[in-house]
């Protein structure tokens, strides 16, 4: 299990254009404790570039750093763990890439996420709870709903991922997430760390 804050902050510039590590700083300099790197449609090389220049940045600010779906890259530069989808590596297979690190995996109804808790995920994500425009094979949105079935199905901690803004926040933890997870929220506001600290002041 891995101990989660209450804002997930997913780094992916989506069609922003903003650098990734700028992007990174900017969220943690905001105040977020944890930040996932998703670069969907790069090289390795460059996912792996911006990488290893992110964790050192999240390693000073005391922030956890994970990678999207790439245990060989998250092991490279000394991540905290990896994020993985439901077609990426098994959690079994992550964990031998990764030794200690975290693993979690999405997840988008009840049945898979108890399959990812007894396949012994350190967290899991759940989602789409609204509609989003960040992920290309999103689901149709879940709702509150499912945030409130998986919480009382798993143990493990839950990350609600899918639309969500800083106003919407509060009541998706207060629904059962422990973290709530955020792309086009934080990359597509003027400024991403004010709207990483205005969605921890909301939190609180
Ligand atoms: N995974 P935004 S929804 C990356 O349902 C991702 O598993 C989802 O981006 C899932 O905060 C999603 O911009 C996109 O909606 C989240």
């Amino acid at each position: 299990m891995i101990r989660l804050p209450p804002l997930y902050a997913i780094v992916d510039p989506l069609d922003t254009g903003r650098d990734p590590v700028e992007l990174a700083r900017s969220l943690l300099a905001g105040g977020a404790r944890l930040v996932q790197l998703r670069l969907k449609g790069a090289t390795s090389r460059d996912t792996h570039a911006a990488a290893e220049r992110i964790a050192p940045l999240a390693r000073a600010a005391g922030a956890l750093f994970l990678v999207n779906d790439r245990p060989d890259i998250a092991r490279a530069v000394g991540a905290d763990g990896v994020h993985l989808g439901q077609g990426d590596l098994s959690i079994a297979a992550a964990r031998r890439v990764l030794g200690a690190a975290a693993v979690g995996i999405s997840t988008h109804d009840l049945d898979e996420a108890r399959a990812a808790e007894d396949a012994g995920a350190d967290y899991i994500g759940v989602g789409p709870i609204y509609a989003t425009g960040s992920k290309t094979s999103a689901l149709p949105p879940r709702g509150l709903e499912l945030i409130r079935a998986v919480r009382a199905a798993v143990r493990c901690p839950i990350v609600a991922i899918g639309g969500i803004t800083p106003a919407t926040a509060p009541a998706v933890r207060a629904a059962g997430a422990d973290a709530v997870a955020m792309i086009a929220a934080l990359v597509r506001a003027g400024d991403p760390g004010e709207a990483v600290s205005r969605t921890l002041t909301l939190l609180s």
